[in-house]
């Protein structure tokens, strides 16, 4: 498909304001490698990728993008692409190996020369302490169950904000703390690999707290900070219009975005999230009481699909999430539904009002190919690229206080369970030799940011 917003980023460019931040997303376990190397202790992903069965073709991230030693080469990869920001997430366990007590000097040394060397080239940090890869000494006890975790937390950013708040502004405490709960704690499919309701309840809660305890933290180290969290928020679609599916679609959006959403803003835990956990046995042995916020500066904002929402039943937390018929999928099976976009940050703006709100990630998996000259000819994603960018636009339009868009990711990398046959990225890795070959739609982005006004 073709259309002039792909054929012209130039033109696209235009919709946005002067000082719009482009940049690139990664996460450490997912590119870093280098997981014996220097001090660093396992993580949990190193436990699960490691456990038969749990990864596609047991793929794991020993060896990733290799990019604890290729930084250099990715940073100069990413100032040359014209990017102006650049968000990475700091392994716990490689600056603190066992997650508390010891701090590992080499560990912190490596996040030291990434940052100054993204200063040198220009590129603007958004430093994310938790992308999922929680020490394993830690989860021994109990990991984020644990209510001890709030201050283990409130220690690692006070680590990283005294040592790197000299040159890092923008802050994340957590990406997508509904995917760590309840991928990693009730459906199983992620590390811990659990499956436990109420444990998985509880590990929202504490990651709400700690959230709030790092928020005060970093804001009293560093004055300047401004301090956000990522949320995923898909597009929510009833399949039908049938009462039954309508009420499905708002349960799940309670138990799950909300769910977090409420909290963070305040307000405390949703009733009817509460109602539809308690009625599904979600809440046996757990005393729920509301956390506190977090003061925001930004709300991150994850977005990549339309989920379609049918029940199976009336009985509570019984519906499945499946594709509908003939609608354009990614290589993931997603469905691309780019005005999803649009009505959620609408709705962010609309129902909480943070200070601002930051497209953290977006992007898509397709089969890239490769033609004869050698070039990756990605024109899928460039084409779902300039959809969800000019939905992006439109959501401005409407008056939605955006300040910048990440796309997901610079790197093809490790996609946690599904292993490395799912391609995010905008640059190929050839993973036999390391290489990076910036694909058709890294040339797009480059026109793109080249043409926004600075
Ligand atoms: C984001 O997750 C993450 O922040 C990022 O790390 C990830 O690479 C990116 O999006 C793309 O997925 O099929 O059982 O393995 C979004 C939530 C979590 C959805 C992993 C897909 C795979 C589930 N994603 N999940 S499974």
């Amino acid at each position: 498909m073709s259309n002039a917003q792909e054929d012209d980023p130039a033109a696209l460019a235009q919709r946005f304001p002067r000082g719009f931040v482009w940049g690139f997303a990664s996460s450490a376990y997912q590119i870093e490698g280098a997981a014996q190397e220097d001090g660093r202790g396992p993580s949990i992903w190193d436990t699960f990728s490691h456990t038969p069965g749990a990864t596609a073709n047991a793929d794991n991230g020993d060896v990733a993008c290799d990019h604890y030693h290729r930084y250099r080469d990715d940073v100069r990869l990413m100032a040359e692409l014209g990017a102006r920001a650049y968000r990475f997430s700091v392994s716990w366990p490689r600056v603190m190996p066992t997650g508390s007590g010891k701090v590992n000097q080499r560990g912190l040394d490596f996040y030291r020369r990434l940052v100054d060397e993204l200063a040198a080239a220009g590129v603007e940090p958004t430093l994310n302490l938790f992308h999922w890869d929680l020490p394993q000494a830690l989860q021994d006890q109990g990991g984020f169950s644990n209510p001890e975790i709030v201050g283990r937390f409130a220690d690692f950013a006070e680590l990283m904000a005294s040592r790197l708040g000299d040159t890092v502004t923008d802050w994340m405490t957590f990406n997508e703390p509904a995917v760590y709960a309840f991928l990693g704690h009730a459906d199983g499919i992620h590390a811990p690999g659990l499956r436990d309701w109420p444990t998985a309840i509880r590990v929202a809660d504490n990651e709400l707290r700690a959230h709030a305890a790092a928020v005060e933290v970093i804001k009293s180290l560093v004055p300047s900070a401004r301090v956000g969290v990522a949320v995923d928020i898909n597009h929510f679609a009833p399949a039908t219009d049938s009462a039954r599916d309508q009420r499905a679609t708002d349960a799940y959006r309670a138990t799950r975005d909300t769910w977090f959403l409420d909290p963070f803003f305040g307000r405390g835990y949703p009733g009817l999230g509460v109602e539809e956990h308690r009625a599904a046995g979600h809440l046996e042995g757990v005393e729920l009481s509301d956390p506190p916020p977090g003061r925001l500066d930004y709300l991150g904002v994850n977005y990549y699909r339309q989920e379609t929402v049918r029940a199976n039943s009336d009985a509570p937390f019984d519906w499945r999430v499946e594709p509908r018929a003939g609608i354009e999928l990614t290589q993931m099976d997603w469905e691309v539904v780019p005005e999803g976009l649009t009505a959620g940050l609408t709705w962010l703006q609309h129902e909480y009002a943070p200070p601002e709100i930051v497209i953290t990630e977006n992007g898509a998996a397709y089969p890239d190919r490769r033609d004869a000259g050698g070039e990756v000819v990605d024109d899928d994603r460039v084409s779902y690229l300039a959809r969800h960018i000019a939905a992006a636009a439109d959501a401005l339009a409407a008056g939605v206080n955006l300040r910048g868009y990440f796309v997901w990711s610079l790197l093809d990398n490790f996609e946690w369970s599904l292993g490395y046959g799912k391609r995010f990225g905008l640059v190929r890795v050839d993973f036999d030799d390391q290489r990076r070959i910036p694909k058709r739609s890294a040339r797009w982005y480059q026109r793109l940011i080249a043409a926004s006004p600075r």
